[in-house]
């Protein structure tokens, strides 16, 4: 090995052990080598392992029939998930105040973050407090694999359906290879004519067939064509599921206003593609933290006076980087009201 080849891998080895899962930005993870020796394989199976240990640790908090759910299916639903009153306040609130945005479009699809209040008394900062207290953290952090500290933002995914724009999270896929949670506090009514979230029941579950296949997957992924295959989101088609062991098909999930929807995206899922011009508003969030760790909970990103500010650290570094001629996916777009379907 050249000397600057050696330092650099030796370099990039630490993230090893951490969630990094581009196989393209990282000589190690997407060495061509270590995974035909078995590095990728070795990931699934010790981080499935270790969330199964800690998630045997968190089990004893949750409500059981979520627990036998989530279990089963890979994803939960949790419905009158605000309190009546909260809710209406904060869709009241909604459709008044606008709040500071940033949008990012693929194909034919914009989504549009906009961080919620950290503090303060109203309805949207309520809503944020109590999408992380102890019922809803115990069932993120299970579904994690891992529980820790989460900032749910709102999100709009504003389709204007154009079949020769598709948008990549139309394409079944799993967000990474170790288990990981992502919610949605839907807003409205989502019906299946406004692309409901849809996952395959069970499809969380590590399978014999599964991890020979995400062996296969990585022996590829460095070269793959797919940026996101590359990236370590690797995609499927409905064709291929059954050769994995999972025998349920892609289910579209569409639920009603006020219902908290979570799910561990290691299992396929996709959003399904829109049939009219729409705007589907939720309280959005994700649970990631390094899979490699054996504890729950003792997360750095809950220290007092860091816990709701790295939120706006992120969006501004993002605005920092589009200053510095390096964009980043998601723009700052000034101040907007939630259900706009407007871009830009
Ligand atoms: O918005 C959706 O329904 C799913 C999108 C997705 O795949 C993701 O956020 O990981
Ligand atoms: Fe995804």
């Amino acid at each position: 090995m050249k000397p600057m080849k050696a330092l650099s891998m030796a370099l990039a080895a630490p993230a090893v052990l951490s969630a990094q899962k581009n196989f393209r930005a990282n000589p190690v993870i997407g060495s061509g080598s270590m995974n035909a020796r078995g590095l990728h394989r070795w990931r699934v199976r010790q981080t499935h392992a270790m969330s199964d240990r800690r998630r045997d640790l968190l089990a004893g908090a949750l409500d059981p029939a979520e627990r036998e759910a989530f279990d089963r299916d890979g994803y939960v639903a949790r419905e009158n998930a605000l309190p009546a009153d909260l809710f209406a306040a904060f869709k009241a609130e909604l459709a008044t105040h606008r709040f500071r945005a940033w949008e990012m479009q693929q194909g034919d699809t914009a989504t549009r973050l906009m961080p919620l209040p950290v503090a303060g008394d109203s309805a949207a900062a309520k809503v944020r407090a109590h999408l992380r207290s102890p019922s809803f953290r115990n069932l993120t952090g299970y579904v994690a694999g891992r529980s820790g500290g989460y900032n749910p933002v709102l999100q709009t995914v504003a389709v204007h359906p154009d079949p020769s724009r598709p948008d990549p999270q139309v394409t079944l896929h799993a967000d990474t290879f170790h288990p990981t949670a992502k919610f949605w506090l839907f807003l409205d009514d989502v019906g299946i004519e406004d692309g409901p979230f849809a996952y395959v029941p069970g499809s969380h579950k590590l399978t014999p067939e599964r991890l020979a296949w995400e062996h296969e997957q990585a022996l590829k992924a460095t070269a793959d064509g797919n940026a996101h295959h590359a990236s370590g989101s690797f995609r499927m088609t409905e064709e291929g599921l059954p050769a994995l062991g999972y025998d349920r098909p892609v289910t579209p999930l569409p639920v009603k206003a006020n219902t908290f929807m979570l799910a561990d995206t290691f299992g396929f899922h996709r959003r399904s593609p829109a049939m009219k011009p729409n705007a589907r508003v939720a309280v959005h969030g994700m649970l990631r933290r390094n899979p490699f760790m054996p504890w729950n909970g003792l997360d750095p990103s809950e220290i007092p006076g860091v816990d709701g500010r790295l939120i706006w650290l992120l969006f501004a570094s993002r605005d920092a980087k589009a200053r510095m001629g390096r964009p980043d996916k998601y723009r700052s777009v000034g101040e907007k009201l939630a259900a706009d379907l407007a871009v830009g």
